[in-house]
């Protein structure tokens, strides 16, 4: 097992590794900017480097200055965390070039994922249900994407390979608009992405979005840890997530799960990954591959009893899993709610100190937050100050036990949007469950009138 790990991040998901490894003994390394040169999991690592000043591209994305912090300390492996530089195949390759162990998947499979005709192309070759759509990217021939729109069937939405997460997407109606938007999107891919590939799907119109969680080893070991259901969103930001998703059926869990371990398998995966689907009248479709550790990773840990963290450091060790697909029982439910740092609903961003703090608890509940009374929120930064995770043996628990958590946080001189929360959790649709991705934005809309 490693000695010491650099953790090449920041907030929230920085602590939690930095707990994973404190728990197994490891040694860690925070690198930090200027503006987080206070945190409290800065001075709680066992050391700490400052790696540039507040602007990320500065600081966390600045490769050289991370290298450089895992070189003066002795470091051994370093976690990427989830955004930044975490499905970066050039870090990755860069990290491991210098000698150091990177905690997540080979460059090239994060390469492979990253472009997401190839993800895909990847996928359909491993027996992963797929949208229906083009063969891999659009070629030149217009006639031919006409043709193609007319087989598939309208709408359809074109999609760039270097985008995901919402970027690099246009939806079509009719022929007339067709090539106008496959060239508008092309263009606007060459720019945003260097990348001007695009390709072609049918487009789901009222789809939830359920991913499914794997763990692989490189011993040839993969399997699923069930799923969780993301659909609650604004903007392509996650609000809710919850597991198990309400309303699927275990056996085609089971199906799914199976189907993603295999794939895994197949492509030598290593690490922590995400299948996100598409999930529409009882069917999933895959539409991308997330090779890193996600924010909402704690509801799958609650329902599981699996430390995800812990695992992904030891698989990175090159150790086996420690669970077989037989001893992983679904049990319970997990919801959570990401406090943000925002008006609960204009989402204007709302940084700034925290005059006054007081943390949730009881049954069931966890908070996995960085925050503290006298925490100034940087501007610089993602909005989120923390999740908090409510548990319970049935759904309606985990709800009720979250009601109460909510009523119960203290946190002022910033804005958050725990009102929203609130609201959400008096929904009749969400306490139904099962809404499809457009419900958030739908019921804001009817607000807003
Ligand atoms: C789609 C889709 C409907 N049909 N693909 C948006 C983010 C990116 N990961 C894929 N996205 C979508 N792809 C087809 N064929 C609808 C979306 C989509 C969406 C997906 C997941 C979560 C939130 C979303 C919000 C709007 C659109």
């Amino acid at each position: 097992m490693f000695e010491k790990i650099l953790i090449a991040n920041r907030g929230e998901i920085a602590l939690r590794i930095q707990r994973a490894c404190r728990e197994m003994g490891i040694k860690t390394v925070a690198v930090h900017s200027e503006a987080d040169a206070e945190a409290k999991y800065v001075r709680l690592a066992d050391e700490s480097v400052c790696i540039g000043p507040a602007p990320s591209n500065k600081s966390y994305l600045h490769v050289p200055a991370i290298i450089a912090a895992a070189e003066v300390t002795d470091a051994e492996a370093i976690h990427p965390g989830y955004g930044f530089l975490s499905e970066n195949a050039d870090f990755a390759e860069r990290v491991e070039q210098s000698g150091f162990t990177f905690i997540g998947p080979r460059p090239e499979t994060i390469r492979l994922m990253g472009d997401k005709v190839s993800a895909k192309d990847a996928m359909k070759a491993a027996g992963v249900p797929c949208v229906p759509g083009s063969e891999g990217a659009l070629g030149e021939d217009t006639d031919e994407w006409l043709r193609m729109a007319n087989d598939i069937g309208y709408p359809i939405i074109i999609k760039a390979a270097g985008g995901g997460g919402g970027r690099g997407m246009r939806v079509v109606h009719t022929d007339a608009a067709l090539i106008q938007s496959v060239q508008m999107t092309q263009t606007e891919a060459g720019a945003a992405f260097n990348n001007p590939v695009v390709y072609m799907e049918k487009y789901l119109q009222n789809p939830r979005h359920i991913e499914i969680q794997v763990l692989a080893d490189e011993h040839g070991n993969a399997v699923h840890l069930g799923e969780r259901d993301c659909s609650m969103q604004r903007r392509h930001q996650k609000v809710l997530e919850e597991a198990p998703a309400p309303g699927l059926d275990p056996k085609l869990r089971a199906k799914i799960g199976e189907r993603c371990a295999e794939a895994c398998r197949q492509f030598g995966y290593r690490g922590a990954g995400t299948f996100e689907f598409l999930y529409e009248n009882g069917e999933f479709f895959f539409i991308e591959m997330n090779t890193r550790v996600q924010v909402e990773h704690p509801v799958t840990e609650l329902i599981t009893g699996i430390d995800i963290v812990q695992e992904t450091i030891r698989i990175a060790a090159g150790e086996k899993l420690s669970v077989k697909q037989k001893d992983i029982q679904f049990r319970g439910h997990a919801i959570e709610c990401r406090i943000n740092a925002e008006d609960p609903f204009t989402f204007v961003p709302s940084p700034g100190r925290i005059t006054l703090y007081h943390a949730a608890g009881g049954p069931g509940i966890r908070i996995d937050s960085h925050v503290y009374q006298n925490y100034y929120v940087p501007p610089h930064y993602d909005s989120m100050i923390g999740k908090l995770i409510a548990y319970g043996a049935t759904r309606e628990q985990a709800i009720a036990r979250m009601r109460v958590a909510l009523s119960e946080m203290i946190v002022e001189g910033i804005k958050t949007n725990i009102p929203l929360h609130q609201e959400l959790l008096t929904d009749a649709a969400v306490l139904q469950g099962g809404m499809s991705i457009h419900y958030l934005e739908q019921k804001l809309a009817a607000k807003k009138g």
